[in-house]
Order: structure tokens, then C-alpha cells, then sequence
């Protein structure tokens, strides 16, 4: 099994053990259920969704004031799944007429994927608690992770017509990198989580923004109801046929790739400048942390599709296929 590398001293957020009513104003977090386990810290369920604690405070605030813009873009995912990926490859394509050129001046040779697409819960609005947006132009890119039934109504709304991509992992890969990232983040003082531990808790729906099954087909559901408003995503595919899906992002968000823009390879140029061995070799991702007190490079591991064979055994994997057929039995859901 690879060894994990962990900080030496751990972020101010992440050696919070004991909870205080001060991380959430709006929510008596001490009532709610909470376990223990993957990150330092709890999750608490709160409206049937597992948060740490540590981003319980950006929840009430997003849901309460976040107004959406009708050209708001917004990348919803289940953590793991591929956010950073999907967060340089949304920005390029948006973004391709401004910086027509990825060798040349293009902001993601210098930032890291998450700074140019921000967390709407766990950083603008945990970071404060009515965050200035203003200075965001428009079509304004964010993220999230919370389901769709804790997403701000001025996002849901009938009248709005803000574009939501959802982006999610089959559950084995998910498993197994949600706990390889949960244990890099971890003092080397608190000890790693088994992964028999962290199994059980994932199996049990206990895990970020879990239970994992709810999440995705909460927005299943909505995208074929709604697939004008939500844009459903598979890690998978995005691996399997990056530039046809590229062409359905385009599409969907209004900037469909002309085929003269795709003749002068500005579809290529987008994916290979998001490709993982790109981003990963980066000197901005290579080192540092994200404002969250995460290593930068935690968010690259080896972006494959399959690496739970390498960590479960016959009988977890058998566990995990169970759950998920009996979860998604009946909704034309499969990975
Ligand atoms: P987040 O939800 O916490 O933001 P996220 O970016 O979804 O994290 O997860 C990181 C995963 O995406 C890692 O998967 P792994 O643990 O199985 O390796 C990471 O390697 C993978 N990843 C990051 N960048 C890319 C990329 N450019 N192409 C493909 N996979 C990527």
C-alpha cells in the first residue's frame, strides 16, 4: 500500500476537536447527530447530509443569501469525483476567447484549479458570512458540494435560468480516494483511518456530503427531469471521451465549440492543458496549500479510473456493488 505523507503540524481549522456554537450561528450544531472519523474533527447530519465541522459554517449562509445570476454557472460534485479537473476544464472553456492561448498566460499556469473556481459553501461563505461577489464577471463560475436539496433556492428557482454541472465518481474510486485524502490531511499525530474503518463509515453513509448514493441520485433525478437546468457527469466518461464531452459542456452552457474552433484544436489545446499529468506538474500545484490549509497537491493523486483494485478486497468491493445496485435499482443509473 503507498505511504501517506502527512503535515508536520496541522492547519488551525484541522486541530479542532471540540465543537463551539461560534463555527455555525445559525444552526444549534450540538444537537445534531455527529460521528467521528475520516478528517480531525465531526460530521454532523444535518438536513440528512454529513458536513465536517469545520464547513457547517458556510452552509446556513449560502442557502440563506446566495442570489443566483441567470448566467451563473454552478459545478456541483460529490467529493472526489474529479472537481479539480472539471474546475480547469469549465474555466478554459468559458473562458477560451480571453485566453485563447493555454501556453501562454493563462491563469491556470499559475493558480490552482480552486482559486479560479471557488467554493460557494466551504470557502466564500465560510470564510465570511455575506461574502462580497462583485468582483466576479460574469458568467460567474463557483462550486459546491451540498446535495440538491440543500442547494439555495435562488439556484432551484423556475425563473432562474444558472446552469448547474454535476460531476460524480463510481463509489469504489470514490471510496478509496476520499480516503487516501482524508488521511494526507490528517496530523501525523491523529493517526491515519484504517481503511476497514473508513469502509464501514462510507457504506453507513457516513462520509463528506454522504450519504454518497443520495447525493447522486438526487441529481439523477433533477437532470432528467430538468436537463436544460442540470447537466449530469461521470468521471468515467469524462476519461473515456474527454473532447465529446467537452463538446456537450459547450453545448449545454450556451458556448458551443464551433467546428472552426475545433479545426484550430482549441478543443485539445483545453484538455491537454487540464490533463492531470499537466496540472499535476505545475509548479503552483506542486506545492503550497489552498487558503482551506489543504496541500495543493493532495488534490492530485493518480486520476485513474479503477485504483480500487489496488485497495479493496473481493469481499468490500462485493459490498459496495450491493449497496449501489439496490440503491440505484429502477433509476436507469449505472456505473
Ligand atoms: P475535491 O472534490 O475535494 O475538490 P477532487 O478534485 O474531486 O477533490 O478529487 C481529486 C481526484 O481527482 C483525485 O483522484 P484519485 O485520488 O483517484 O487520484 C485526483 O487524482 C483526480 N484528478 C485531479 N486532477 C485530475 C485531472 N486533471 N484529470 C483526472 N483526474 C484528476
Amino acid at each position: 500500500m503507498p505511504s501517506v505523507q502527512r503535515p508536520s503540524t496541522p492547519p488551525k481549522y484541522l486541530q479542532e476537536d471540540e465543537l463551539t456554537q461560534e463555527y455555525c450561528s445559525d444552526v444549534d450544531i450540538t444537537s445534531l447527530p455527529r460521528e467521528k472519523g475520516w478528517h480531525p474533527g465531526y460530521l454532523h447530519q444535518y438536513q440528512g447530509c454529513w458536513i465536517a465541522t469545520r464547513f457547517m459554517k458556510g452552509v446556513v449562509p449560502f442557502q440563506k443569501h446566495f442570489q443566483a445570476h441567470d448566467s451563473d454557472i454552478l459545478l456541483v460534485s460529490t467529493p472526489k469525483a474529479g472537481t479539480t479537473w472539471l474546475k480547469a476544464i469549465l474555466f478554459s472553456l468559458v473562458n477560451r476567447v480571453r485566453y485563447p492561448d493555454p501556453r501562454q498566460h493563462h491563469p491556470l499556469l499559475t493558480n490552482n484549479p480552486h482559486a479560479l473556481v471557488p467554493f460557494l459553501d466551504i470557502d466564500l461563505y465560510n470564510e465570511t458570512q455575506v461574502p462580497d461577489l462583485t468582483s466576479f464577471a460574469s458568467p460567474r463560475l463557483f462550486s459546491a458540494h451540498l446535495p440538491f436539496v440543500l442547494l439555495p433556492a435562488s439556484v432551484n428557482a423556475d425563473s432562474s435560468t444558472s446552469k448547474v454541472v454535476y460531476l460524480c465518481r463510481n463509489p469504489k474510486d470514490t471510496f478509496v480516494s476520499l480516503w487516501h485524502f482524508a488521511n494526507k490531511s490528517r496530523h501525523t499525530s491523529q493517526g491515519t483511518n484504517s481503511l476497514e474503518e473508513a469502509f464501514d463509515m462510507f457504506c453507513r453513509g457516513v462520509s463528506d456530503y454522504g450519504p454518497y448514493w443520495d447525493h447522486v441520485l438526487g441529481y439523477w433525478k433533477k437532470s432528467l427531469e430538468n436537463p436544460k437546468k442540470i447537466l449530469f457527469l461521470k468521471y468515467e466518461e469524462m476519461k473515456e471521451q474527454p473532447a465529446a464531452n467537452l463538446m456537450r459542456l459547450g453545448e449545454f452552457l450556451g458556448c458551443p465549440l464551433s467546428p472552426e474552433e475545433n479545426a484550430q484544436g482549441v478543443d485539445d489545446n483545453i484538455l491537454r492543458l487540464c490533463s492531470f499529468d499537466n496540472l499535476s506538474n505545475l509548479e503552483v500545484n506542486k506545492s503550497g496549500k489552498l487558503p482551506s490549509g489543504v496541500d495543493k497537491n493532495a488534490y492530485f493523486r493518480r486520476g485513474e479510473v479503477g485504483d480500487w483494485m489496488n485497495h479493496l478486497t473481493t469481499e468490500m468491493m462485493e459490498k459496495l456493488d450491493c449497496i449501489t445496485e439496490e440503491k440505484f435499482h429502477g433509476t436507469g443509473l449505472r456505473f
